[in-house]
């Protein structure tokens, strides 16, 4: 299935790399770190292969599904708390080997464990958060990547109002890192949509225990 193929006559695979002057934030964007060859072909494999799985949260006392499906990998097979949640973390297969070494070239650190999420379509969503534990953030990396239909990657800063909302997209075979204080600062979100859109997976790769 070759659903993410670029039909722009302009398009290359060439790697673009944006970043963004937004305060106390460390924001890359590398457009087609993957070439679409390979994002087509991670896509598939990591759809069908991956043991997705559905949490829940706890909210006022009633379990709510996450409106996404979800997988933990990593180093060991430890359990994992995520959302409120306890979920098995499995141990690192050749897709992600592959996906987290390219990434590693990039950054300077080895990424412990990855987080992957599964939009099957616009009513799937993450809300306002931050990663890693209030006492972790000051000084992190997130590798994000996406393959699938790109959406839109709003942030918006903790205190500072006056600074709005900020949208990257995250189109297929991106990699977009977050270092540094970022998520001390920034809380981020992926919003629905009513538009018909295609399934999309992203993986992000932290590094902290
Ligand atoms: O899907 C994305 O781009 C973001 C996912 C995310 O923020 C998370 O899993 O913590
Ligand atoms: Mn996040």
């Amino acid at each position: 299935m070759d659903l993410f193929n670029q039909t722009d006559l302009f398009s290359t695979d060439e790697i673009h790399k944006t970043t963004f002057d937004l305060p106390g934030a460390d924001i890359t964007l590398f457009e087609n770190f993957f070439t679409t060859e390979e994002s087509n072909r991670l896509y598939n494999s990591l759809l069908k292969h991956t043991c997705w799985g559905q949490d829940a949260m706890t909210i006022y006392g009633k379990k709510v599904n996450l409106p996404r499906l979800t997988a933990w990998f990593g180093d060991t097979d430890k359990t994992e708390p995520y959302a409120a949640f306890n979920r098995k973390m499995l141990p690192w297969n050749p897709d992600l080997i592959l996906i987290k070494e390219r990434v590693e070239e990039e950054v300077n650190v080895k990424f412990k464990r990855c987080l992957l999420n599964y939009y099957r379509d616009g009513k799937d969503s993450v809300d306002w958060h931050q990663d890693y534990e209030e006492n972790q953030r000051k000084n992190t990396v997130i590798g994000s990547v996406t393959f699938g239909a790109t959406r839109p990657f709003q942030l918006k800063h903790v205190t500072r109002n006056d600074l709005g909302r900020i949208a990257i997209p995250l189109a297929h075979g991106s990699l977009l890192l977050m270092q540094g204080a970022t998520q001390n600062n920034w809380k981020h979100k992926i919003p629905k949509t009513t538009k018909q859109i295609q399934p999309r997976i992203n993986l992000t790769f932290r590094w902290i225990e």
